[in-house]
C-alpha cells in the first residue's frame, strides 16, 4: 500500500528536512522517503514544488506542504503523543516566533560562519557575535528547566536543534570550550537519543518511478 503513503522529499543532512523527519517519526505518520540529491532535483519534486527546496510532502490526495515547520505542524496536529505543541512553558506562539528568529537571525549568522570564505571579514565578524549572543541566549533559556519551554522537549527544541547541531559541526573542538553547559547538553541528550538515531538513517537516493522506502512508522523514544 506504499503507494498511498505521503511522499517526503528530504536530503539526510539539510536541517529543514531533519526538523520534518523528527516530528514525522514522533507522530508516527508513515510516509515513503525521497532522498534527493540537490544537484539533480528529480522533476516530481520541482512539478510538486517550484521553488526546490526540501523538505516537501505531498500527501496522498496531492495536497504540497513545502515549509518545514508546517510538515511539523501537519505531523504533529495529526498525532502528538508528547505534546510538544503545548509545552509546560510558554505558548505555541511563543515557540513559533522563536522559531522564526531561528530560521531568520540565526540561521544567517549560521551560513557566514560555515562559509567565510564567501563572505567579507566583517560580514562574518559581525556573524560571529550574532551566532554567540543568540547561542548564549539559549543557553540561559535552557538553563531553569532542561528545554527551550519547560520540562519537556517541545515543538521549538526540535525545530532549532538540527541548525544548533551545524554550528556545533563547524568546530567540534571549539563547540565543546564553549560556556554553555546547558546547550552543549540539550544538544548531546538529543544526538544521543533513539529518535535522532531514527530521523538520520541513511537511504540512498531517491530513483524516479520507483517507490521509496517507508519512513516514520515506527515511534521511538524522544529521548
Ligand atoms: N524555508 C524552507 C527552507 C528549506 C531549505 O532551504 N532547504 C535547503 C536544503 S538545507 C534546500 O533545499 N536548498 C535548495 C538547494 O540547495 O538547491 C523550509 O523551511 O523548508
Amino acid at each position: 500500500m506504499t503507494d498511498h503513503l505521503p511522499a517526503l522529499y528530504s536530503f539526510r543532512r539539510c536541517p529543514y528536512a531533519i526538523r520534518a523527519r523528527l516530528a514525522l517519526v514522533q507522530a508516527g505518520l508513515a510516509c515513503e522517503l525521497r532522498e534527493v540529491n540537490l544537484r539533480a532535483k528529480p522533476q516530481a519534486l520541482l512539478d510538486a514544488s517550484p521553488k526546490g527546496t526540501v523538505p516537501v510532502l505531498v500527501l496522498a490526495d496531492g495536497v504540497v506542504i513545502e515549509q518545514s515547520l508546517d510538515v511539523m505542524l501537519h505531523a504533529l496536529r495529526s498525532h502528538d503523543p508528547d505534546a510538544w505543541l503545548a509545552p509546560t512553558q510558554g505558548s505555541l506562539d511563543d515557540m513559533l516566533a522563536l522559531i522564526e528568529r531561528n530560521d531568520g537571525f540565526f540561521k544567517q549568522a549560521l551560513d557566514r560562519c560555515k562559509y567565510p570564505e564567501r563572505y567579507g571579514a566583517e560580514a562574518v565578524h559581525q556573524a560571529r557575535a550574532d551566532a554567540t549572543s543568540w547561542l548564549a541566549a539559549l543557553d540561559a533559556q535552557l538553563a531553569g528547566s532542561g528545554y527551550l519551554f519547560g520540562r519537556n522537549p517541545s515543538l521549538a527544541d526540535m525545530a532549532l536543534r538540527p541548525f544548533v547541531r551545524q554550528f556545533a559541526r563547524i568546530d567540534e573542538a571549539q563547540w565543546a570550550e564553549q560556556p554553555w553547559p546547558h546547550l552543549q547538553d540539550w544538544l548531546q541528550r538529543w544526538i544521543d537519543s533513539a529518535l535522532f538515531a531514527e530521523a538520520m538513517q541513511t537511504y540512498p537516493a531517491w530513483t524516479p518511478g520507483s517507490t521509496g522506502p517507508t519512513f516514520g512508522a515506527c515511534r521511538v523514544a524522544s529521548e
